[in-house]
Protein backbone atom coordinates (compact mmCIF):
# COMPACT_ATOMS: atom_id res chain seq x y z
CA UNK A 1 0.00 0.00 0.00
CA UNK A 2 1.78 3.39 -1.09
CA UNK A 3 2.04 5.05 1.97
CA UNK A 4 2.29 9.52 1.66
CA UNK A 5 3.47 12.10 3.80
CA UNK A 6 2.86 15.72 4.25
CA UNK A 7 6.98 17.59 4.64
CA UNK A 8 8.21 21.01 4.62
CA UNK A 9 9.59 22.02 1.28
CA UNK A 10 12.13 25.17 2.01
CA UNK A 11 9.56 26.71 3.88
CA UNK A 12 6.95 26.58 0.87
CA UNK A 13 3.92 25.19 1.63
CA UNK A 14 4.65 21.77 2.49
CA UNK A 15 4.12 19.03 -0.66
CA UNK A 16 3.02 15.60 -0.27
CA UNK A 17 6.22 12.57 -1.26
CA UNK A 18 5.95 8.83 -1.13
CA UNK A 19 7.00 7.33 2.14
CA UNK A 20 8.41 4.36 0.33
CA UNK A 21 11.81 4.11 -0.01
CA UNK A 22 13.10 5.28 -3.16
CA UNK A 23 14.49 2.44 -5.54
CA UNK A 24 18.19 3.02 -6.11
CA UNK A 25 18.98 2.53 -10.41
CA UNK A 26 19.39 -1.23 -10.91
CA UNK A 27 22.91 -0.02 -11.88
CA UNK A 28 24.24 2.81 -9.92
CA UNK A 29 24.71 5.94 -12.02
CA UNK A 30 28.74 6.14 -13.35
CA UNK A 31 30.90 9.32 -12.67
CA UNK A 32 32.93 9.25 -16.42
CA UNK A 33 35.65 10.93 -17.44
CA UNK A 34 36.41 11.44 -20.95
CA UNK A 35 39.54 12.09 -22.47
CA UNK A 36 39.33 13.88 -25.68
CA UNK A 37 41.70 13.71 -28.88
CA UNK A 38 45.29 15.45 -28.77
CA UNK A 39 44.98 16.46 -32.60
CA UNK A 40 42.72 19.56 -32.50
CA UNK A 41 40.11 21.32 -29.89
CA UNK A 42 36.99 19.99 -29.98
CA UNK A 43 34.65 21.51 -32.67
CA UNK A 44 37.40 22.44 -35.04
CA UNK A 45 37.09 19.40 -37.46
CA UNK A 46 40.71 18.95 -36.98
CA UNK A 47 39.56 15.89 -35.23
CA UNK A 48 37.26 14.48 -37.86
CA UNK A 49 34.54 11.74 -36.41
CA UNK A 50 36.45 11.86 -33.21
CA UNK A 51 34.25 14.95 -32.58
CA UNK A 52 31.07 14.08 -33.22
CA UNK A 53 31.28 10.59 -31.66
CA UNK A 54 32.96 12.22 -28.02
CA UNK A 55 29.68 14.49 -28.11
CA UNK A 56 27.43 12.04 -28.50
CA UNK A 57 28.49 9.79 -26.48
CA UNK A 58 28.72 12.19 -23.96
CA UNK A 59 24.70 12.57 -24.66
CA UNK A 60 23.99 8.88 -24.98
CA UNK A 61 25.54 8.57 -21.69
CA UNK A 62 24.00 11.66 -19.37
CA UNK A 63 20.57 10.62 -21.11
CA UNK A 64 21.03 7.43 -18.95
CA UNK A 65 21.60 9.12 -15.89
CA UNK A 66 25.59 9.27 -15.72
CA UNK A 67 28.00 11.92 -15.09
CA UNK A 68 30.11 12.74 -18.38
CA UNK A 69 32.92 15.35 -17.93
CA UNK A 70 35.09 16.11 -20.54
CA UNK A 71 39.07 17.05 -20.62
CA UNK A 72 40.01 18.45 -24.05
CA UNK A 73 42.32 21.35 -25.87
CA UNK A 74 41.69 25.09 -25.28
CA UNK A 75 39.55 26.36 -27.65
CA UNK A 76 37.40 23.45 -27.64
CA UNK A 77 33.57 23.98 -27.71
CA UNK A 78 30.88 21.90 -27.88
CA UNK A 79 27.58 22.49 -26.48
CA UNK A 80 25.68 20.61 -23.98
CA UNK A 81 28.93 18.79 -22.94
CA UNK A 82 30.99 20.02 -19.65
CA UNK A 83 34.49 20.40 -21.09
CA UNK A 84 37.40 21.10 -19.23
CA UNK A 85 40.04 23.23 -21.21
CA UNK A 86 43.71 21.81 -21.32
CA UNK A 87 46.45 24.34 -22.79
CA UNK A 88 49.48 22.44 -24.75
CA UNK A 89 50.88 21.60 -28.14
CA UNK A 90 48.68 19.29 -30.63
CA UNK A 91 49.95 15.87 -31.83
CA UNK A 92 51.11 15.00 -35.10
CA UNK A 93 48.04 12.86 -36.83
CA UNK A 94 48.78 9.48 -37.22
CA UNK A 95 47.64 8.84 -40.58
CA UNK A 96 50.66 10.64 -41.68
CA UNK A 97 53.48 9.08 -39.70
CA UNK A 98 53.63 5.72 -41.90
CA UNK A 99 54.12 2.17 -39.92
CA UNK A 100 57.40 2.69 -38.67
CA UNK A 101 56.65 5.92 -37.18
CA UNK A 102 58.65 6.43 -34.00
CA UNK A 103 56.62 8.22 -31.03
CA UNK A 104 56.86 11.63 -30.53
CA UNK A 105 55.95 14.28 -28.24
CA UNK A 106 55.89 17.87 -29.06
CA UNK A 107 57.60 19.93 -26.15
CA UNK A 108 54.58 21.05 -23.53
CA UNK A 109 52.00 18.41 -25.37
CA UNK A 110 48.64 18.86 -24.58
CA UNK A 111 48.47 15.18 -24.85
CA UNK A 112 50.87 15.02 -21.69
CA UNK A 113 48.33 17.68 -19.54
CA UNK A 114 45.00 16.12 -20.45
CA UNK A 115 46.32 12.27 -19.09
CA UNK A 116 48.35 14.65 -15.93
CA UNK A 117 44.98 16.40 -14.95
CA UNK A 118 43.21 12.94 -15.73
CA UNK A 119 46.10 11.47 -13.26
CA UNK A 120 45.07 14.40 -10.68
CA UNK A 121 41.13 14.02 -10.78
CA UNK A 122 40.44 10.14 -11.36
CA UNK A 123 39.41 9.64 -8.00
CA UNK A 124 36.18 11.88 -8.88
CA UNK A 125 35.45 9.31 -11.06
CA UNK A 126 34.11 5.40 -11.34
CA UNK A 127 35.94 5.13 -15.00
CA UNK A 128 38.06 7.58 -17.59
CA UNK A 129 37.50 7.02 -21.15
CA UNK A 130 40.32 7.65 -23.76
CA UNK A 131 39.39 8.94 -27.72
CA UNK A 132 42.80 9.90 -28.63
CA UNK A 133 44.53 7.55 -30.95
CA UNK A 134 47.66 8.04 -29.12
CA UNK A 135 50.36 5.56 -27.51
CA UNK A 136 50.35 7.65 -24.22
CA UNK A 137 47.00 7.19 -22.69
CA UNK A 138 47.34 3.28 -23.75
CA UNK A 139 50.90 3.33 -21.61
CA UNK A 140 49.66 5.10 -18.76
CA UNK A 141 46.39 2.70 -18.33
CA UNK A 142 48.55 0.31 -15.83
CA UNK A 143 49.44 3.85 -13.82
CA UNK A 144 46.07 4.72 -12.97
CA UNK A 145 44.17 3.55 -9.81
CA UNK A 146 40.61 4.17 -11.73
CA UNK A 147 40.21 2.15 -14.20
CA UNK A 148 41.05 3.18 -18.01
CA UNK A 149 39.16 2.17 -21.36
CA UNK A 150 39.94 3.41 -25.05
CA UNK A 151 37.63 3.62 -27.94
CA UNK A 152 40.14 3.38 -30.85
CA UNK A 153 38.93 5.62 -33.77
CA UNK A 154 41.08 4.78 -36.68
CA UNK A 155 42.54 1.28 -38.30
CA UNK A 156 45.61 0.02 -38.10
CA UNK A 157 48.41 2.66 -38.62
CA UNK A 158 51.93 2.07 -37.22
CA UNK A 159 53.61 -0.76 -35.47
CA UNK A 160 53.87 1.35 -32.29
CA UNK A 161 50.35 1.49 -31.74
CA UNK A 162 49.38 -1.99 -32.56
CA UNK A 163 51.83 -3.21 -29.98
CA UNK A 164 50.44 -1.00 -27.18
CA UNK A 165 46.97 -1.69 -27.94
CA UNK A 166 48.03 -5.45 -27.79
CA UNK A 167 49.56 -4.83 -24.60
CA UNK A 168 46.86 -3.54 -23.08
CA UNK A 169 44.71 -5.51 -23.90
CA UNK A 170 46.62 -8.55 -22.18
CA UNK A 171 46.54 -6.53 -18.72
CA UNK A 172 42.80 -5.53 -19.31
CA UNK A 173 40.63 -7.40 -21.30
CA UNK A 174 37.84 -5.44 -21.81
CA UNK A 175 39.78 -1.82 -22.02
CA UNK A 176 39.63 -1.59 -25.90
CA UNK A 177 36.70 -0.32 -28.16
CA UNK A 178 36.45 0.15 -31.83
CA UNK A 179 33.51 1.23 -34.49
CA UNK A 180 33.39 -2.05 -36.24
CA UNK A 181 34.49 -5.31 -37.15
CA UNK A 182 36.29 -4.43 -40.60
CA UNK A 183 38.54 -1.88 -38.68
CA UNK A 184 38.67 -4.78 -36.02
CA UNK A 185 40.58 -6.78 -38.86
CA UNK A 186 43.13 -4.41 -39.93
CA UNK A 187 44.78 -5.44 -36.52
CA UNK A 188 46.30 -8.10 -37.55
CA UNK A 189 49.55 -8.45 -35.78
CA UNK A 190 47.42 -8.91 -32.31
CA UNK A 191 45.96 -11.93 -31.79
CA UNK A 192 41.88 -12.50 -32.50
CA UNK A 193 41.67 -8.84 -31.69
CA UNK A 194 38.06 -8.72 -33.55
CA UNK A 195 36.76 -11.49 -30.71
CA UNK A 196 38.74 -9.60 -27.64
CA UNK A 197 37.69 -5.79 -28.58
CA UNK A 198 34.41 -4.37 -28.21
CA UNK A 199 32.30 -3.75 -31.44
CA UNK A 200 30.70 -0.25 -30.49
CA UNK A 201 29.50 0.96 -34.13
CA UNK A 202 28.02 4.34 -33.20
CA UNK A 203 25.20 6.90 -32.40
CA UNK A 204 24.01 10.04 -33.19
CA UNK A 205 21.31 12.98 -32.10
CA UNK A 206 18.68 11.83 -35.13
CA UNK A 207 16.67 14.97 -33.21
CA UNK A 208 19.35 17.05 -34.81
CA UNK A 209 19.33 15.54 -38.95
CA UNK A 210 16.26 16.51 -40.25
CA UNK A 211 14.50 13.96 -42.94
CA UNK A 212 14.45 15.81 -46.68
CA UNK A 213 11.98 13.61 -48.98
CA UNK A 214 13.25 15.23 -51.79
CA UNK A 215 16.25 16.11 -53.32
CA UNK A 216 18.18 18.60 -55.71
CA UNK A 217 20.43 18.36 -58.76
CA UNK A 218 23.39 17.61 -56.25
CA UNK A 219 25.82 14.94 -54.82
CA UNK A 220 27.35 15.76 -51.65
CA UNK A 221 31.12 14.56 -50.26
CA UNK A 222 31.74 15.26 -46.56
CA UNK A 223 34.94 14.48 -44.82
CA UNK A 224 38.73 16.00 -43.81
CA UNK A 225 39.92 17.48 -47.09
CA UNK A 226 42.86 14.72 -47.17
CA UNK A 227 44.26 11.96 -49.54
CA UNK A 228 43.18 8.91 -47.19
CA UNK A 229 39.38 10.41 -47.90
CA UNK A 230 39.84 9.94 -51.83
CA UNK A 231 38.28 13.37 -52.74
CA UNK A 232 40.16 12.67 -56.09
CA UNK A 233 37.70 10.15 -57.53
CA UNK A 234 34.75 12.01 -56.23
CA UNK A 235 35.72 14.72 -58.34
CA UNK A 236 36.89 12.38 -61.18
CA UNK A 237 33.09 11.28 -61.22
CA UNK A 238 31.59 14.85 -60.72
CA UNK A 239 33.58 15.94 -64.04
CA UNK A 240 31.57 12.69 -66.06
CA UNK A 241 28.05 12.68 -64.80
CA UNK A 242 28.51 16.95 -64.28
CA UNK A 243 25.99 16.80 -61.50
CA UNK A 244 27.45 19.68 -59.13
CA UNK A 245 29.67 18.25 -56.33
CA UNK A 246 28.98 19.99 -52.70
CA UNK A 247 32.25 19.47 -50.50
CA UNK A 248 32.18 19.74 -46.95
CA UNK A 249 35.22 19.69 -44.48
CA UNK A 250 37.97 20.86 -42.67
CA UNK A 251 40.63 22.21 -44.76
CA UNK A 252 43.48 19.72 -43.94
CA UNK A 253 45.42 19.75 -47.08
CA UNK A 254 45.09 22.96 -49.45
CA UNK A 255 47.70 21.63 -51.68
CA UNK A 256 45.89 18.49 -51.83
CA UNK A 257 42.61 20.46 -53.02
CA UNK A 258 44.62 22.71 -55.15
CA UNK A 259 45.95 20.10 -57.10
CA UNK A 260 42.23 18.53 -57.38
CA UNK A 261 41.05 21.71 -58.84
CA UNK A 262 44.13 21.74 -61.34
CA UNK A 263 43.13 17.94 -62.52
CA UNK A 264 40.01 18.44 -63.01
CA UNK A 265 39.51 22.05 -64.21
CA UNK A 266 35.48 21.08 -65.68
CA UNK A 267 34.20 19.65 -62.36
CA UNK A 268 31.60 21.48 -61.08
CA UNK A 269 32.59 21.65 -57.55
CA UNK A 270 32.05 23.88 -54.14
CA UNK A 271 33.92 23.49 -51.95
CA UNK A 272 31.30 25.08 -48.56
CA UNK A 273 33.88 24.61 -45.79
CA UNK A 274 33.60 22.90 -42.27
CA UNK A 275 30.11 23.00 -41.27
CA UNK A 276 28.51 22.96 -37.76
CA UNK A 277 25.90 19.23 -37.93
CA UNK A 278 22.84 22.19 -37.19
CA UNK A 279 24.11 23.57 -40.73
CA UNK A 280 25.87 20.84 -42.92
CA UNK A 281 22.61 18.51 -42.17
CA UNK A 282 20.20 21.18 -43.87
CA UNK A 283 22.60 20.91 -46.77
CA UNK A 284 23.58 17.51 -47.13
CA UNK A 285 19.73 16.61 -46.96
CA UNK A 286 19.44 18.63 -50.03
CA UNK A 287 21.33 16.14 -52.10
CA UNK A 288 20.78 13.07 -53.76
CA UNK A 289 23.64 11.18 -52.39
CA UNK A 290 26.14 11.34 -50.41
CA UNK A 291 29.71 10.01 -52.22
CA UNK A 292 32.46 8.37 -50.08
CA UNK A 293 35.68 7.38 -51.52
CA UNK A 294 37.78 6.41 -48.84
CA UNK A 295 41.31 5.47 -49.68
CA UNK A 296 42.70 3.99 -46.18
CA UNK A 297 39.62 1.45 -44.20
CA UNK A 298 37.57 4.20 -42.73
CA UNK A 299 36.70 3.04 -39.19
CA UNK A 300 33.16 3.57 -39.93
CA UNK A 301 31.95 6.25 -41.66
CA UNK A 302 29.76 9.00 -39.48
CA UNK A 303 29.23 11.21 -42.76
CA UNK A 304 27.34 7.78 -44.17
CA UNK A 305 25.08 8.10 -41.05
CA UNK A 306 24.12 11.69 -41.26
CA UNK A 307 23.20 11.27 -44.86
CA UNK A 308 21.22 8.46 -44.06
CA UNK A 309 19.54 10.53 -41.17
CA UNK A 310 19.02 13.09 -43.53
CA UNK A 311 17.22 10.66 -45.97
CA UNK A 312 20.09 11.10 -48.09
CA UNK A 313 21.60 7.46 -49.74
CA UNK A 314 24.71 6.84 -50.02
CA UNK A 315 27.67 5.57 -53.06
CA UNK A 316 30.63 4.31 -51.16
CA UNK A 317 33.78 2.45 -52.04
CA UNK A 318 33.25 -0.79 -50.58
CA UNK A 319 36.06 -0.67 -48.46
CA UNK A 320 35.87 -0.30 -44.03
CA UNK A 321 33.07 1.13 -42.21
CA UNK A 322 30.52 1.36 -45.00
CA UNK A 323 30.60 -2.06 -45.90
CA UNK A 324 28.50 -2.70 -42.70
CA UNK A 325 26.29 0.26 -42.43
CA UNK A 326 25.04 0.48 -46.05
CA UNK A 327 22.53 -1.75 -46.94
CA UNK A 328 23.93 -2.51 -51.38
CA UNK A 329 20.58 -1.36 -53.22
CA UNK A 330 18.52 -0.55 -49.91
CA UNK A 331 20.05 2.38 -48.54
CA UNK A 332 22.60 3.31 -51.11
CA UNK A 333 25.34 1.38 -53.13
CA UNK A 334 28.74 -0.15 -52.54
CA UNK A 335 30.98 0.09 -55.21
CA UNK A 336 34.35 -2.03 -56.23
CA UNK A 337 36.94 0.64 -54.47
CA UNK A 338 38.91 2.81 -56.62
CA UNK A 339 36.76 2.92 -59.45
CA UNK A 340 35.39 5.44 -61.05
CA UNK A 341 33.77 4.08 -63.11
CA UNK A 342 31.86 2.11 -60.73
CA UNK A 343 31.27 5.60 -58.94
CA UNK A 344 29.34 6.67 -62.26
CA UNK A 345 27.35 3.81 -62.63
CA UNK A 346 25.94 3.77 -58.83
CA UNK A 347 25.30 7.72 -59.21
CA UNK A 348 22.77 7.33 -62.14
CA UNK A 349 21.02 4.43 -59.97
CA UNK A 350 20.20 6.98 -56.78
CA UNK A 351 16.57 7.64 -57.48
CA UNK A 352 15.63 4.10 -56.97
CA UNK A 353 16.77 4.31 -53.73
CA UNK A 354 13.61 5.22 -50.99
CA UNK A 355 14.78 8.04 -48.58
CA UNK A 356 12.28 6.80 -46.54
CA UNK A 357 14.06 3.71 -45.63
CA UNK A 358 17.64 5.59 -45.79
CA UNK A 359 15.93 7.53 -42.53
CA UNK A 360 14.40 4.82 -40.53
CA UNK A 361 17.75 2.64 -41.08
CA UNK A 362 19.70 5.01 -38.95
CA UNK A 363 16.97 5.54 -36.47
CA UNK A 364 16.80 1.41 -36.26
CA UNK A 365 20.85 0.54 -35.64
CA UNK A 366 22.16 4.44 -35.15
CA UNK A 367 20.21 6.31 -32.67
CA UNK A 368 21.98 7.92 -29.13
CA UNK A 369 19.62 4.98 -27.30
CA UNK A 370 20.88 2.71 -28.95
CA UNK A 371 24.50 3.74 -29.02
CA UNK A 372 24.34 4.42 -24.84
CA UNK A 373 22.88 0.77 -24.30
CA UNK A 374 26.25 -0.70 -26.20
CA UNK A 375 28.52 1.81 -24.46
CA UNK A 376 27.21 1.36 -20.87
CA UNK A 377 27.16 -2.27 -21.11
CA UNK A 378 30.90 -1.97 -22.37
CA UNK A 379 32.04 0.32 -19.52
CA UNK A 380 30.20 -1.76 -16.62
CA UNK A 381 32.01 -5.11 -18.12
CA UNK A 382 34.99 -3.34 -17.74
CA UNK A 383 34.56 -2.09 -14.38
CA UNK A 384 33.78 -6.14 -13.39
N1 LIG B 1 46.25 11.30 -34.67
N2 LIG B 1 48.02 11.27 -33.15
C1 LIG B 1 46.69 11.29 -33.39
N3 LIG B 1 45.83 11.32 -32.34
C2 LIG B 1 44.47 11.33 -32.53
O1 LIG B 1 43.71 11.35 -31.55
C3 LIG B 1 43.97 11.34 -33.87
C4 LIG B 1 44.90 11.34 -34.92
N4 LIG B 1 44.48 11.37 -36.20
C5 LIG B 1 43.06 11.45 -36.56
C6 LIG B 1 42.17 11.43 -35.40
N5 LIG B 1 42.62 11.38 -34.13
C7 LIG B 1 40.69 11.46 -35.64
O2 LIG B 1 40.44 12.30 -36.76
C8 LIG B 1 40.22 10.06 -35.98
O3 LIG B 1 40.44 9.32 -34.83
C9 LIG B 1 38.77 10.06 -36.32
Amino acid sequence: MEQWKLVECFGQSPILVSSMPSVAPANPALKILFVSTSVGPLGSGMGGGVELTLLNLAKALQLRGHLVQTLAPVKSISKGIDIIQVPGQLQATAQTQGRAATVEMPADAVIANLWEHARQRQDDYDIVVNFAYDWLPLFLTSFFKTPVVHLISMGSLTDAMDGMIAQTLEQFPHSIAVHSGIQAGTFGAIANFPQRCTILANGFDLSRYQFQPAAQAQLGWVGRIAPEKGLEDAVAATAKTQTPLKIWGAMEHPDYWAEIQQRFPNAPLDYCGFLSTEDLQKQLGLCQGLVMTPKWVEAFGNVAIEALACGVPVVSYGRGGPLEIIEHGVTGYLVEPDSVEGLVGAIAQLDKIDRATCRAQAEAKYSLEAMGERTEAWLRKSLD
